[in-house]
């Protein structure tokens, strides 16, 4: 009896594993695989005979680079409708905080959210994911926020459940409740916030449709201690944090991360370098979203330096939504962070796979290869990882490999 049900060899490792050096890369090496976890990562010429020596099925990387799945840790990828009339308007000048203010922006994807079918945001959802996985996604953020009343909120979530169940990825999901102020709550701010506290997050909590919960600080939506009493209700349901901070403007929304235990701060284009400092001893995980700076026209980046300095995490993700990032490509996604914001293609790599499972509480089960961890892989036809942000536009992914499964 084979001892491995899928051998992945005839190439090189991008492991990521941080003691291995520059991309934790293993030269001529090969992964095992048994039900559905690594069994072995190493150089093919020590690998133990015993393990690899009958395998049930060979996959041939020939001569290219196998990874471990990419992760996409922070996105909106369920929702109604689509906002190019707004790409309009604000290539003709109008600002997104200006469009959000007259009542369109995030409440414009509301009313197309609330006004569709599930089958509508079910299907229009799939086919975003499966363009995420052909580019070599086998986990996936999704938040809710563009229902913005309990029901549609968990509609969202369950959405977002149905996703993980339909297609072979994994779906990690983040109750956003506080997105932005809906019209029906005009006025009743604190109102609002009672019902994200009192409503949304128990019943998600307890119908077992959010991992997470999340809060976008900033002028044109919450406030700080808005976000706070939304991220504290969230820990008391056993809900991890996750908060939108510092994207157009700062509000200190890197230090209330740190400062609230959440997992990640998102965005950070306004963070100082107290905000990072704080990050960094609270363990607070970076996630850079370039696909919105790009979107948006923004010119103000991250401070990468100061979060380099100070040993802070750096995750990358798409932000898929309709309104500041309509991107679809976590390549595209490194590509961006390395010319825009100046990270390495190494840190590039690392913020979609070991620094993304980070943000989603997955380190120890995904994100790097090794044994013991699930075996989701991509496998690239490049020559060097490196190559993996530098194509625009083209996609080298070959192979996806998900829980020991080949996609066809
Ligand atoms: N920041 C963003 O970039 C997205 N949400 C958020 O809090 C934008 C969402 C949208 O414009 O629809
Ligand atoms: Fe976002």
């Amino acid at each position: 009896m084979s001892t491995c049900d899928l051998l992945v060899r005839g190439g090189h490792l991008a492991t990521m594993q941080a003691a291995l050096g520059p991309y934790g890369a293993v030269q001529d090496g090969v992964v095992a695989v048994r039900d559905g976890t690594i069994a072995w990562v190493g150089p093919e010429e020590v690998a133990p005979p015993e393990l690899v020596g009958d395998p049930d099925r060979v996959l041939d990387v020939d001569g290219g680079w196998v990874t471990p799945g990419l992760i996409d840790a922070h996105t909106h990828l369920v929702f109604g409708g689509d906002r190019a009339d707004e790409f309009e308007q604000r290539l003709a000048g109008a600002s997104y905080e200006e469009i959000a203010r007259a009542g369109g922006g995030i409440l414009s994807t509301v009313r197309a959210t609330r006004a569709a079918t599930s089958e509508e945001l079910f299907d229009t959802a799939s086919q975003r994911v499966r363009a995420l996985i052909s580019e070599g996604v086998t986990t996936v953020e999704v938040k809710s926020g563009y229902g913005l009343d309990v029901e549609t909120e968990l509609r969202m979530l369950s959405i977002a459940r149905r996703l993980g169940d339909a297609l072979p990825v994994t779906v990690s999901t983040t109750l956003l409740g506080a997105h932005a102020l809906p019209p029906e709550f005009e006025g009743d701010r604190a109102g609002y916030v009672d019902l994200v506290c009192r409503e949304m997050i128990p019943r998600a909590a307890r119908e077992g449709l959010a991992d997470a919960v999340d809060a976008f600080c900033e002028g044109i939506a919450f406030t700080p201690d808005e976000c706070a009493r939304v991220l504290r209700a969230g820990a008391a349901h056993g809900l991890a944090g996750r908060l939108h901070a510092d994207q157009l403007s700062d509000r200190s929304g890197a230090a209330l991360a740190a400062r609230l235990g959440a997992r990640s701060a998102d965005h950070l284009e306004h963070t100082s370098d107290e905000g990072a400092r704080a990050m960094a001893a609270a363990g607070t995980v970076a996630v850079l979203l370039p696909g919105a700076f790009h979107f948006l026209g923004e010119t103000r980046t991250p401070p990468i330096g100061a979060l380099r300095a100070h040993g802070v995490a750096m995750a990358i993700a798409t932000d898929l939504n309709p309104g500041s990032s309509p991107l679809v490509s976590p390549l595209l996604a490194m590509s961006l962070a390395c010319v825009l914001f100046g990270l390495t293609p190494e840190e590039a790599l690392c913020g979609m796979t070991r620094a993304a499972a980070s943000v989603l509480g997955m380190e120890g089960r995904r994100g790097v290869l090794r044994a013991g961890l699930e075996a989701d892989l991509a496998v690239w036809a490049v020559s060097h990882p490196r190559e993996l942000p530098y194509w625009m536009g083209v996609n080298p992914c070959r192979s996806v490999v998900k829980a020991g499964a080949v996609l066809e």
